[in-house]
């Protein structure tokens, strides 16, 4: 920067111009801008702090004692290029990335304009979209999955360039991909969330595909008040982690910046290379507590705390830079006042911000661009999918159906991958090419083929773990594609919950729509098994319709399944999609192949059977059942019973409900579920609220006894609601 011919900057250090001395490959100007990153960090946390104490903001959580090894992040990895899942300690790296102090002060008055969220999320839980720093949750280790599932649609990507061209007609259409071949991805997290499993979820999925995640684990030996060494044994997460294969790890005082910079730089670029994941596993301090809703003198002695604040970050630094005569004094002073005073500018406009409007919130729950219970998703089967030759071809089962509809859009949309547990044909391919083996494609045989058809990178197994599959599957859809994947059975979707309630269905409202994640979650729910007792039986529907964010669909027949997996496929929403098992391969509601277009919008319901005494509104395994308990109704006693397949659970078809209750003046709600709080219970209320004129009799609820489904089919047969359950409820209701 100084030269002879260039006076020297006031306040920087004569030895400057005499020394030619590098750290670890950084300037003397990049050292100068370390230090005004980490201070400016330094001094948001205390502005904020001190907003908050003035009640002008209302949450803080500061990055301090994170500084140095944020700012070496920062640097060593490319905004608008890498992506980054950061966690809240992760001020400085935001600021070395482009964030403008201002941008964080928006966040924490919580105003219109705040880049991150637009109010919505708490301050420090950052989400540029410009940068490509993804919008961050609360839940401590749900971002790491997502990660790694980013990681992978970037590869992706890479293999299949074509994919990543927009086209007309599908989500695709709202959803840009940027594509590099090399790009990085960060996700950091604290020593504390190393104990959470999607923390190993995630490096071993990163180790064992070889992706170019960079994990940061920033140890500052405390989770609130509990230390390191109660969260992991030993003490030392780099000692637990060690055998993981691929992998280049680092363990470094990260509050050195300088230390931090070299061990970035060694391990960015290994994984840019394509050689792996990489670990950095930075010593921090935290002298601010945990929040400022914690203090830390309750758990944490004064010599603890006194031998951390040696170890400070912005200290150390400033004590740097003089002794290696980069600033003096002045310099220091100079730097930390013109710091000082562009942020007296911020928080001056942040506080004359303009706040969020109020009737803003139900905005961007769902996709703005494209309305999946509209006209542009109805179809009709085509005609033409018949044979040539006019021969009658058999009516398909459901999950013929299901298989054919995957095939479909896997060729005609190559963003396309699915993945789960079991439902490659084979992982190990040479079985396929050699001809040994015939292949699995899923426990229900419903992915049969498809890996044979396109390829192992676009259908494969995923390890035995529910958060795992449902995690990548956020972060890949976030990425631009779009992942079909499977839960095995619904009984075992819990793991995959914090994926499924906080993260897939709100990554677009809480980031104010600057990202979504339109994923298909395909799940084998039910029961009527025999057998399938009290772990392959259960329904639950309702806690997802529970869940703003997410559509949830349930056919009931071969052909609803068909043009409702396709909008699920191309719309652009996250969907739940339940697939009866015991409907699979059910003689009832097959239908001949309605060809590769066919689309039913979501929220219309099926009129099953028309009639004018009661309406009986259902869906799934229950359609048939109450079908047969209508018919024998009206061939015994006369009682014509209007019958609905709600099909789609949320959004659901209020105006059928509704036309039909005012004709009938009867109703009843039949599901599969256990009775009490169930779907049921959400339409019982709408129609007493909104029909109470039109009603002669009580609304009845139809479901299953208060308890799991048991084993032995008499027990079975008892718990679960029968066709004799319906047409007693459907009969007594009928002579109100
Ligand atoms: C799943 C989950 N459980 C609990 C919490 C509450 N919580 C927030 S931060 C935190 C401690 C995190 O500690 P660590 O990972 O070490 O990060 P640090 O705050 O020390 O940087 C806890 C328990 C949460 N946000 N998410
Ligand atoms: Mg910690």
């Amino acid at each position: 920067m100084a030269t002879k011919t260039n006076p020297k900057p006031d306040g920087v250090a004569d030895k400057q111009t005499t020394s030619a001395k590098t750290y670890e490959g950084l300037s003397r100007e990049q050292l100068i801008e370390a230090y005004r990153i980490m201070y400016t960090s330094r001094k948001l946390d205390d502005r904020e702090i001190l907003l908050k104490r003035q009640q002008k903001i209302f949450f803080q959580i500061s990055g301090a004692g994170h500084e140095a090894v944020g700012w070496a992040a920062g640097i060593t990895l490319k905004p608008a290029y890498d992506w980054f899942y950061p966690y809240y300690r992760d001020r400085a790296l935001c600021l070395a990335l482009g964030a403008t102090p201002l941008d964080m002060l928006l966040m924490a008055v919580g105003a219109a304009d705040d880049p991150q969220s637009g109010g919505r999320q708490m301050p420090s839980h950052w989400g540029f979209s410009k940068l490509n720093v993804v919008t961050q949750s609360s839940p401590t280790g749900s971002q790491v999955l997502q990660a790694v599932g980013c990681a992978e649609g970037g590869r992706y990507f890479a293999a299949h360039p074509e994919a990543a061209h927009k086209s007309a007609g599908d989500y695709r259409q709202f959803k840009d991909v940027q594509l590099h071949g090399d790009e990085v991805t960060y996700v950091s997290l604290g020593d504390g969330t190393t104990s959470e499993g999607e923390f190993w979820e995630g490096m071993n999925t990163a180790s064992n595909r070889k992706l170019p995640v960079l994990f940061v684990v920033q140890d500052n030996g405390y989770a609130i008040s509990v230390p390191v060494e109660v969260q992991t044994s030993g003490g030392n997460i780099s000692r637990l982690v060690a055998g993981f294969p691929n992998f280049h790890f680092e363990e470094i005082d990260g509050t050195d910046p300088v230390a931090s910079y070299a061990a970035f730089a060694r391990t960015v670029a290994y994984c840019r290379a394509g050689e792996g994941p990489g670990f950095i596993h930075a010593h921090v301090i935290r002298p601010y507590s945990h929040s400022l809703s914690d203090d830390e003198r309750l758990y944490r002695p004064d010599a603890e705390r006194q031998l951390d604040a040696t170890r400070d970050p912005i200290t150390r630094m400033q004590m740097f830079l003089i002794r290696e005569g980069i600033l003096d004094e002045k310099g220091i002073n100079k730097l930390e006042k013109q710091v000082e005073d562009e942020l007296q500018v911020a928080v001056d406009q942040a506080l004359e911000a303009a706040l969020p409007i109020a009737d803003t919130v139900m905005r961007y729950i769902y996709s703005p661009d494209l309305d999946p219970t509209s006209l542009a998703f109805a179809t009709e089967p085509a005609s033409d999918a018949a044979p040539a030759d006019g021969k009658k071809i058999a009516p398909k089962t459901m999950a013929d159906l299901i298989n054919a509809t995957l095939r479909d859009e896997m060729r005609r949309d190559e963003r396309i991958v699915i993945f789960g547990e079991d439902v490659a044909d084979a992982s190990r391919e040479q079985y396929l090419e050699e001809k040994l083996i015939k292949g699995k494609g899923g426990v229900f045989k419903l992915t049969y083929g498809l890996q044979h058809d396109f390829g192992s990178d676009r259908v494969f197994n995923s390890p035995l773990a529910e958060a795992n599959i449902v995690g990548r599957a956020v972060g890949m859809a976030t990425r631009g594609m779009k992942p079909v994947v499977e839960i095995q059975f619904f009984d075992y979707i819990w793991p995959a919950m914090m994926q499924l309630r906080d993260e897939m269905p709100l990554i677009r409202w809480r980031s104010n729509n600057a990202f979504s994640c339109p994923a298909v979650v395909r799940v084998a729910i039910g029961g009527y098994l025999t057998g399938g007792a009290i772990y392959h039986s259960q329904c639950g529907e309702s806690i997802f319709t529970h869940t703003p964010g997410v559509r949830v669909v349930f056919p009931s027949n071969a052909l609803d399944a068909a043009g409702l997996l396709r909008t699920a496929i191309r719309c652009d929403d996250p969907v739940l999609f339940l697939e009866h098992k015991r409907l699979y391969r059910e003689t009832f509601g097959r239908a001949p192949y309605p060809g590769p277009d066919y689309m039913i919008p979501f929220g219309k319901a099926k009129i099953v059977q028309a009639g004018t005494d009661l309406t009986v509104i259902t869906y799934g395994a229950v359609v048939p059942r109450a079908l047969q308990a209508a018919q024998k109704l009206e061939r015994e006693h006369g009682v014509k019973v209007e019958l609905i397949d709600l099909r789609c659970l949320n959004p659901f078809d209020w105006d059928a409900i509704a036309t039909s209750v005012s004709k009938t003046n009867r109703a009843i709600i039949a599901y599969e579920d256990t009775l009490s709080w169930g779907y049921g219970a959400e339409i019982a209320a709408r129609i007493a609220d909104e029909l109470f004129d039109h009603l002669d009799a009580p609304v009845r609820r139809v479901a299953a006894k208060d308890v799991f489904v048991a084993y032995q089919p008499i027990l079975e047969d008892a718990i679960l609601p029968q066709a004799e359950d319906l047409l007693r409820a459907m009969k007594e209701l009928s002579e109100w």
